[in-house]
């Protein structure tokens, strides 16, 4: 952002000199100054562009955090199609592989993401944050979720250091449960 408008901010002086030079002294320049003005901008609009595609480029060919074939993440509590109240527990199992907290690069690690009703659509960005997906960044094996009635999804998902999954991907299977209104007051009081 910064870098952007400090190219842009930097470009119209040099050109604005140019100009006055040219139309106080230099008549033969005329007209050259109206190629450079239409040459100017969308060398900044290339040179903008040229640094968004490296950007992507970068993460297109950085190495994602290396997975593990018999990784295991696993939903131990839902299960598929239980039927919960509107306040429950999930617990996350993983085998073969650990849990590390976000931001800690250790081979072999990585953190817990529940995508509720959702599913993950790039592979090579960092997860988003928001309800649909939860980061789990200090290292949590299990959360207590509040979900409206009604059938819902989760799966989880781990991710790197940084939130980017790990490559192949350690996902769990997505699972469907049904939340259901709490008959019992004092029940989704705690
Ligand atoms: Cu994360």
């Amino acid at each position: 952002m910064t870098s952007g408008t400090s190219v842009l901010a930097s470009r119209p002086s040099p050109r604005a000199a140019l100009g006055a030079a040219s139309g106080a002294v230099l008549w033969g320049l005329l007209s050259v100054v109206p190629l450079l003005t239409a040459a100017t901008p969308v060398s900044a609009a290339e040179a903008s562009a040229d640094r968004k595609a490296g950007q992507q480029k970068g993460a297109d060919t950085a190495q994602r955090t290396p997975g593990r074939k018999d990784a295991w993440l696993y939903i131990g509590w839902p299960n598929n199609g239980q039927v919960v109240g509107t306040r429950f527990k999930v617990w996350f199992g993983l085998r073969n592989f650990g849990v590390a907290p976000a931001g800690v690069h250790k081979d072999g690690t990585g953190h817990h993401h529940l995508l509720i009703d959702t599913d993950l659509k790039n592979f090579d960005e960092p997860i988003p944050s928001d309800k649909q997906h939860l980061h789990f960044g200090k290292g949590q094996t299990e959360t207590v979720l509040e979900l409206p009635p009604g059938r819902h999804t989760l799966q989880l998902v781990l991710a790197d250091a940084d939130h980017v999954p790990h490559d192949p991907p350690i996902m769990s299977k997505k699972i469907t449960i049904t939340v259901r209104a709490d008959r019992s007051p004092q029940l989704s009081a705690r």
